[in-house]
């Protein structure tokens, strides 16, 4: 067999550096934790933390700061990607899977196809319950081993690292069961619907 040495060029341009399988197009890496807010950032108060699960008006769960921490703890390394094009690799998190908390709530399923996630300060964002079943979404409460920092969404946020981050919402205080799907806060200004980084879903009509 002859061996064509071809030259490394030849089959394209090379990605820029730190690019790898692991970033999705349009983005880059980052190696600090840039903080995104579109408000100020509440003081946490655990004492009258409460974490609640809804179907529409129904309260099908309610956990105290105490309670929560008291449910099975789940802890996942993650890569998560910022719609304003950042990417972290490896981001290390701990918390209460949905799975877990639709089981402490004693469901055997979600009531409904998709979900809204309430914040302190009025921030939503809508996920499918789909995406956030078998371990995919967590409500975190620790971020690298240590609590989660108030700037981050301390003392508890969102964990949807699949989709682009905006949906992992910070100061999350509650999970509301839909049956259709809605817009939340930054979809209604545009973003979209549902944020595959990998499909480059920012905007709507992506
Ligand atoms: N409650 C709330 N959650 C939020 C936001 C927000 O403004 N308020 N910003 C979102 C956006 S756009 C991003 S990119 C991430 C940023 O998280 P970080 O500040 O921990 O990097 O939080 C998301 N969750
Ligand atoms: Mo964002």
């Amino acid at each position: 067999m002859i061996d064509i040495p071809i030259a490394r060029g030849f089959f394209g341009r090379k990605k820029p550096e730190g690019q790898s399988a692991r970033i999705p197009p349009g983005q880059h890496l980052v190696h600090d934790f840039p903080v995104l807010s579109a408000g100020p950032t509440p003081v946490p108060d655990l004492a009258s933390w409460r974490f609640t699960l809804s179907d529409g008006d129904t309260r099908l769960g309610s956990w105290s700061w105490e309670e929560f921490n008291a449910l099975a703890q789940t802890q996942v390394k993650v890569d998560i990607h910022c719609v304003t094009t950042w990417s972290k690799l490896d981001t290390n998190w701990e918390g209460v899977t949905l799975d877990t908390l639709l089981e402490a709530a004693g469901l055997d399923e979600a009531p409904a196809p998709y979900a809204m996630i309430h914040c302190e300060g009025g921030y939503t964002t809508n996920v499918p319950v789909e995406d956030m079943l078998g371990g995919k979404a967590m409500v975190a409460t620790r971020y690298e081993g240590q609590p989660l920092d108030p700037e981050h969404g301390g003392p508890a946020r969102l964990l949807v690292p699949h989709l682009y981050f905006w949906k992992s919402a910070k100061w999350a205080t509650g999970i509301v069961f839909m049956e259709e799907d809605e817009p939340g806060f930054w979809e209604q200004l545009g973003y979209h619907i549902y944020g595959d980084p990998w499909r480059e879903q920012r905007y709507t009509g992506d």
